[in-house]
């Protein structure tokens, strides 16, 4: 009966034991990880673009060739996670509908520019930073085809991280003007950084019960407070200035006090009226028109695969 699945599900929650495609699982549960997973998907896709911006301008072949491994990484990324979605009986096509029609979200950080090519760098340490501090846990969420997909993706993000580091040392070794270009990137991008972790606690209308689920591990302020922790000394090693004067050692608390965040910047960002929002809708828009020759030709072809098959 459905009070002894019910009863099943929470069990196994209970015993931190996974959730399978296979397994019952209540309405809700499907729709919240639906939405996760989707949400997560489709920020992958996006956030191909403002990195994209700088592929053919990348300043070296090296660079380059790094650079459009990371894109085509996230890519991968994307497809991994919507083919977890689709374990939860949700259609690929439908998730497209509703990114590309507005009806859901993606992070909010890529609605941000990408002004010089410091931002790659920048994006690497910082937004790849908060991916991992976010993402790590998420490798023990209690659905077993997306905490799956975590782990390899979490393994590709680090190196990512690694990757933007590596880049903004080498130009902090640079020229007083390389040096400027880091250090205007960190200033732009620091602030939405620290809001990729969602609204705060006290306004944040699914962490209860995505806690309870053991969706999410950790609620959006303690992870975004680990992120500070962690990025501090990062940011000492590197030379550049956090453009936060609140930013303290506080150790009765044993962290680092920071400034306020502009969560009114965040709603807005999230409702479509950031910077890039609809630049960015438009472009991913255009790329799903331009590919439905492909959708067509790959359906026609299995259609004949089938009919032979048959015959
Ligand atoms: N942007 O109640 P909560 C990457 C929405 S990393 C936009 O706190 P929840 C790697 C939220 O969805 C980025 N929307 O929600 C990469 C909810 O929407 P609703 C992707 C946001 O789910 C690097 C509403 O506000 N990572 O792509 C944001 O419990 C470089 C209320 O919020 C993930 O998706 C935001 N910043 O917690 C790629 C990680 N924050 O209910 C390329 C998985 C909140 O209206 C280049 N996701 N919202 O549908 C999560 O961990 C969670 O979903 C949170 C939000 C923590 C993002």
């Amino acid at each position: 009966s459905e009070s002894d699945l019910e009863r099943h599900f929470e069990e196994t929650i209970g015993r931190d034991q996974r959730i399978e495609p296979r397994d019952w699982l209540p309405e809700g549960y499907r729709k919240t990880m639906i939405r996760q997973i989707a949400q997560h998907a489709h920020s992958e896709i996006i956030g191909m673009q403002p990195e994209g911006n700088w592929i053919t301008r990348a300043p070296s072949l090296r660079r380059k060739a790094i650079l459009l491994a990371k894109v085509q990484d996230e890519a991968g990324h994307g497809l991994y996670l919507y083919s977890a979605a689709e374990t939860l009986g949700a259609d690929r096509d439908e998730l497209t509908e509703k990114l590309i029609s507005g009806r859901q979200k993606y992070s909010s950080i890529f609605n941000y520019p990408t002004l010089t090519f410091a931002d790659v760098g920048v994006i690497g340490w910082l937004v790849d930073g908060a991916a991992i501090c976010n993402q790590v846990p998420l490798c023990r969420s209690s659905y077993g085809p997306y905490a799956r997909a975590m782990i390899r993706i979490c393994k590709e993000e680090s190196f990512h991280q690694r990757q933007g580091y590596e880049l903004l040392m080498t130009m902090m070794n640079g020229t007083q003007q390389q040096r400027d270009m880091v250090q205007d990137a960190t200033n732009r991008f620091w602030w939405p950084s620290l809001m990729m972790f969602g609204p705060p606690d006290d306004d944040s209308p699914n962490t209860a019960q995505s806690m309870a689920w053991k969706i999410k591990r950790h609620t959006n302020d303690e992870l975004r407070q680990r992120f500070v922790d962690m990025t501090v000394p990062q940011a000492e090693a590197l030379g550049v200035t956090l453009p936060d004067p609140d930013l303290a050692w506080n150790a009765e608390r044993g962290h680092y006090d920071f400034g306020r965040i502009d969560w009114a910047e965040l709603k807005q960002v999230i409702s479509g009226g950031g910077p890039c929002n609809a630049e960015r809708m438009a472009r991913r828009r255009q790329a799903h028109e331009d590919g439905a020759w492909v959708r067509e030709a790959a359906a026609e072809h299995a259609r004949k695969q089938r009919e032979r098959a048959v015959a």
